[in-house]
């Protein structure tokens, strides 16, 4: 897939020097070119099932040691992707400009582990690191205590061996936002303050399709945010871009920002 036009990159170019407040809102695509397949695209099936069916609570009462079994693979996965080009070029966009809010629907650490690699400082990588709408792959917390630790490597051959909480003995579960469970309520409030007065907003790879983190780009939108979508395919975020960058986020993102 070839990059849009160039007259098309740098109007959006322009309209994101122009706000000083921008909100960034990622999903799924932007890991994709990391080797990590996206929710709804090719190979987002795990075994036969689809995410939907796994990550709700509902899937872990039933069966945790098959949920465990997907997280656990998840996070082999993702441990052996690097950041990509995308990743990059935001983290260095937001290391040299102040304003950005970055928030993501991910639960892998990329956004992290890329501002780690290109600022300068703690104090500039934790500027670029993502508000978390749904949590994290790589740690763990009680079903029963919400007692929380980094996760690690995760024995799923049987209820016995998955880990349980050193506090209550509960059984531990990954810690991120499963469908039907509420978002944490500090990272909605962060996120869509920003989207509240943003100036611009950068859609990169989602479908747009997973509620509330879809209402990040509308409330921007109705704050008057001039917004910029980045997506190969077609998303439900469409009708609402006021510049669409059709290709994909390791080729597009670092024309836009770089
Ligand atoms: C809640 C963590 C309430 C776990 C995830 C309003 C309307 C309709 C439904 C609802 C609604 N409000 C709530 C709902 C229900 C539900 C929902 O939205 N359902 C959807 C499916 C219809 N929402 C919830 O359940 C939320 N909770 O509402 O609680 C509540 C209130 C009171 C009391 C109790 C509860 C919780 C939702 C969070 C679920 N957890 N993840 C895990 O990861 O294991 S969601 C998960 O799926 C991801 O985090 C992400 O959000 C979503 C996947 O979407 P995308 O990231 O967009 O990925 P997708 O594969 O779909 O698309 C990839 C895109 O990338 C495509 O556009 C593709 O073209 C593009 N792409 C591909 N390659 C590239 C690329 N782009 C750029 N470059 C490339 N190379
Ligand atoms: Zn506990």
């Amino acid at each position: 897939m070839s990059a849009p036009p160039a007259a098309a990159i740098a109007a959006a170019k322009g309209a994101l020097a122009k706000a000083l407040r921008v909100v960034v809102l990622t999903g799924a695509g932007v890991s994709a070119e990391s080797g990590i397949p996206t929710f709804r695209g090719p190979g987002g099936l795990w075994k036969q099932f689809r995410a939907e069916d796994l990550a709700t609570p509902i899937a872990f009462g039933r069966d945790p040691r098959l949920v465990w079994e997907w997280y656990a693979w998840r996070r082999e996965e993702v441990a052996q992707c690097r950041p990509n080009p995308a990743h990059l070029a935001l983290a260095r966009w937001m290391g040299s400009r102040p304003g950005v809010t970055l928030v993501s629907q991910n639960v892998d650490d990329l956004h992290e582990r890329a501002a780690g690699e290109v600022a300068r400082d703690a104090e500039a990588a934790a500027r670029a690191a993502p508000i978390r709408l749904h949590g994290s792959l790589f740690h763990d917390r009680c079903a029963r205590c919400d007692h929380r630790a980094r996760g690690g490597a995760v024995d799923a051959t049987s209820v016995a061996t998955l880990p349980h909480c050193p506090a209550c003995g509960g059984l531990m579960r990954p810690d991120v936002v499963w469908f039907g469970e509420m978002l944490p309520v500090r990272a909605v409030e962060a996120a869509f303050a920003a989207a509240g007065e943003a100036e611009a907003c950068l859609v990169v790879g989602t479908t747009g399709a997973v509620y509330p983190a879809a209402g990040v780009a509308h409330t921007a939108k109705a704050a008057g945010a001039a917004v910029i979508i980045v997506d190969p395919g077609a998303t439900e975020l469409d009708a609402i871009a006021d510049f669409r960058l059709q290709g994909k986020a390791g080729e597009v993102v670092p024309l836009l920002l770089g």
